[in-house]
């Protein structure tokens, strides 16, 4: 299998992120085209992406429109700063993108990844409590089993163990509310559960614990995506939402996966009619196409922070790529195909199909909850005796054999098409997606 790598590359040299490296270099999958809903492996084999990517491609593979955009773009100009210097295209990127966030957040800062949307949005957190004259505000609650990304203010309020456990004694003052993941009430639920609302009321215990003058804000992912697609019981949101509105808390939803049409709207706070102080994402933003992230910031904070001299600089943040022209080349090009195909609206109508058809898998073996909403689905099996892990990566192996890309997390196995998918589309991933499960088996 070694000699699918390209004979003059070498597999030794290229540290794999988040990846079995050995056991991955002695069996590699390698993809080297992509068109539409596919991808064609080094072998010459056409596989059905059932991930988007990593959830990232919701307007599928091998858009013109995109790679056009960014040719002319790199030809035209290829980077211009803006720091104290400025061009046309965040400017034009940051004002289409506020016609469809909430109300009232129509502030956007640019990053090149979800991490570092996340780092921001804690940043402006901070900051904007101390401009408001409530620096006593450093403490930051996140929420067991998130994900947002691996900086240190990420891994800080992430969830997620692994993430977490050999990188030292991370940001201070940060605390944790319970995850929702709950099979013994909510299993097989379609829609949202019914059951976990008063998980959000934990946050009074976490206000009364530490007071609510200490407290900045709080993160959370609206949907868990990378820890296995967990949705948020029915009512949850909102009462987060009051719970923070009461004392003064900011909540920043991290819909790096559920932005941009994931969960049948442009956002998850629209889908859920939740409106949070900020909302940080990335991926979908220019489909996948050129690394790019944004944090949408009520205007209340923003014009927090707009005091003093006109001379001082009033956030001291900011990266190299904040507003890319390539970048955002490829993100207006981006959100023009989701407005012309109305991709979000399409994520919705097909809603129901899609869940029908996944839980036609409920009675193949091991196979122990379905959870889906929009265009995702998370389907858990029981652990196998040997460890956690094993089952869903198996499952995902054997996936990839039957011609199918999806996404092991632990023993979830999560799907997040492309947007542009079609019923027959959705009948030939679930039969070779239950291919793979019995394979597995
Ligand atoms: N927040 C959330 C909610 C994410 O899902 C990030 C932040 C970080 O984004 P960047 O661009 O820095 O990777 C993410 C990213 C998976 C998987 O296995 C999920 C992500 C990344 C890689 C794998 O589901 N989400
Ligand atoms: N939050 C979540 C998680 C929801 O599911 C819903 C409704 O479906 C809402 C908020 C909206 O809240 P409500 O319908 O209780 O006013």
């Amino acid at each position: 299998m070694a000699n699918d790598f390209h004979p003059s590359a070498s597999p030794d040299h290229f540290w794999m992120p988040f990846t079995a490296n050995r056991q991955f270099k002695a069996s590699p999958r390698l993809l080297e085209k992509a068109e539409g809903l596919y991808y064609t492996a080094s072998d010459g084999r056409q596989i059905l992406d059932g991930t988007a990517g990593l959830w990232c491609c919701n307007a599928g593979h091998g858009r013109r429109e995109i790679s056009e955009a960014v040719s002319r773009q790199i030809a035209q100009m290829d980077f211009a700063p803006t720091f104290q210097m400025g061009h046309p295209l965040p400017f034009e990127l940051a004002e289409k993108l506020s016609h469809i966030t909430p109300p009232g957040l129509s502030r956007v800062f640019f990053t090149n990844s979800g991490s570092e949307s996340v780092d921001t949005a804690l940043k402006v957190a901070l900051a904007y409590q101390r401009a408001i004259g409530q620096g006593t505000r450093t403490r930051l609650i996140g929420r067991e089993l998130a994900y947002h990304g691996v900086g240190f203010g990420g891994i800080s309020v992430g969830g997620m163990p692994n993430n977490r456990r050999a990188f030292g004694a991370l940001l201070p003052g940060v605390d944790h509310l319970p995850h929702t993941l709950d099979l013994a009430r909510n299993a097989f639920s379609r829609g949202l559960p019914q059951y976990g609302v008063e998980k959000a009321d934990e946050l009074e215990r976490l206000v009364t614990l530490h007071g609510a003058e200490n407290i900045a804000a709080v993160i959370v992912e609206p949907m868990s995506g990378s820890a296995g697609v967990i949705l948020p019981p029915v009512g949850y949101l909102q009462r987060l939402r009051e719970i923070t509105a009461k004392h003064g808390i900011l909540l920043i939803f991290d819909e790096v996966i559920t932005g941009f049409g994931r969960v049948g709207k442009a956002f998850a706070a629209e889908r859920w009619g939740v409106t949070p102080d900020m909302i940080t994402c990335a991926k979908g933003l220019t489909n996948g196409s050129v690394p790019m992230g944004a944090v949408f910031v009520a205007d209340h904070l923003f014009e927090a922070f707009m005091t003093g001299p006109e001379s001082a600089i009033e956030f001291f943040h900011g990266y190299t790529y904040s507003g890319h022209p390539v970048a955002c080349a490829a993100a207006l090009a981006t959100q023009e195909i989701y407005v012309r195909e109305g991709l979000f609206e399409k994520a919705i109508e097909l809603e129901p199909y899609w869940q029908e058809a996944l839980f036609s898998l409920r009675d193949l073996s091991h196979v122990i909850d379905i959870r889906t909403v929009g265009l995702v689905a998370g389907v858990q099996f029981e652990a196998h005796p040997d460890g956690v892990g094993k089952r869903g990566y198996e499952v995902f192996r054997q996936c990839f054999e039957k011609g199918l890309m999806v996404r092991a997390s632990g023993d979830t196995i999560a799907l997040s098409p492309a947007l542009i998918i079609d019923k027959p589309h959705i009948d030939a991933m679930i039969e070779r997606f239950a291919d793979g499960i019995r394979a597995a088996a």
